[in-house]
């Protein structure tokens, strides 16, 4: 049986994976920290405070509970490291590097996820391959796309079973994305919802990929249990379930609320961090390598989203 450790747990990804992996491995099993306390749900299980820069007491807690599995979550997300870049680059960078040096030290498996943030105004936007230009013009988009590289540096080097995901925007009704660039999408949703109506600052035309945060815990599940023989891509598979714009989603919440109206208000620095993304990834080596394979199409996640946040709403 794993024992997992989790950074950044109180995030988005990291609520719904705590949950979804005590259920998998036993309450015991998996270890949630963060920099801030946990709510009820994280202390359920093991739970300790972390600054995931503090890497002695990173070494410390990963020792105390014998863990064999990192997962790396802690990150400031597009939007805030592009407010904040020294501190992004301290953060992002620093604390991977840390939770790199004490999988090496302890010998665990690894995982942290990448984005579509490593893409750049000069990679492929549509369809955009696995292995292809990256020249990202964000802090975000560096960290990220040096992180991949680091990753791949300390399996090569140290043997470290590293893996990652180039995640797109995630789309979730229990935890709320902060400081995303692909956060309207989720917005549009609770507004549609509280008010009928949502003022986009993304524009009409700008398409990015998504995902549904079911696909996005099972593909990390999977990915973790994958014959490591097979991962060619290890540390950065695209992955995407749906690519929309504002119009698109905003058509398909009306098939549910017809009344649904939305506007724009276009805030420049996550409208130019979204063009210099792709429009559509090619998922077609996570596909073949280790079997990757979403089950929400925009039609079932809208239809589910909505019906899961008016059940809260009510
Ligand atoms: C963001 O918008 O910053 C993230 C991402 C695509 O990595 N959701």
């Amino acid at each position: 049986m794993r024992t997992i450790l989790i950074t950044g747990s109180s995030g988005q990804i990291g609520s719904e994976l705590v949950a979804a992996l005590r259920a998998r491995y036993g309450e015991e099993h998996v270890i949630a920290t963060d920099i801030k306390p946990g709510g009820e749900s994280l202390s359920a299980g093991p739970f300790e405070l972390l600054d995931v820069n503090n890497r002695q007491a990173f070494h410390d807690i990963a020792q105390k509970y014998n863990v064999d599995t990192i997962i790396h979550l802690a990150a400031l997300l597009s939007a805030t490291a592009e407010a904040n870049p020294l501190f992004a680059w301290e953060l992002n960078m620093g604390g991977l590097l840390n939770a790199l040096e004490v999988a090496r030290e302890l010998k665990c498996q690894f995982f942290t996820p990448s984005s579509i943030g490593v893409f750049g105004p000069d990679s492929p936007k549509e369809g955009t391959p696995q292995v292809t230009v990256q020249r990202p013009v964000t802090m975000y988009g560096i960290n990220k796309l040096a992180g991949e590289l680091l990753c791949d540096y300390y399996f090569r080097k140290f043997g470290v079973d590293t893996r990652g995901l180039r995640f797109p925007g995630l789309i979730s009704h229990l935890t709320p994305p902060g400081g995303g660039t692909t956060d309207y999408a989720v917005a549009m949703y609770f507004e549609a919802v509280r008010c009928g109506e949502y003022c986009s600052y993304i524009n009409k035309g700008t398409f990015m990929d998504m995902m549904y945060m079911p696909d996005a815990i099972a593909a990390i599940i999977q990915l973790m249990e994958a014959d490591s023989a097979k991962l060619v891509n290890r540390n950065a598979y695209n992955v995407s379930a749906m690519s929309f714009d504002p119009e698109l989603l905003a058509a398909e919440i009306r098939k549910l609320l017809p009344g649904f109206k939305l506007t724009y208000q276009i805030d420049p620095v996550r409208e130019q961090i979204a063009q210099s993304w792709p429009n559509s990834l090619d998922t077609s080596a996570a596909e073949r390598e280790w079997g990757f394979k979403p089950r929400f199409t925009l039609e079932t996640m809208t239809q589910d989203m909505l019906v899961q946040i008016a059940a809260r709403t009510i």
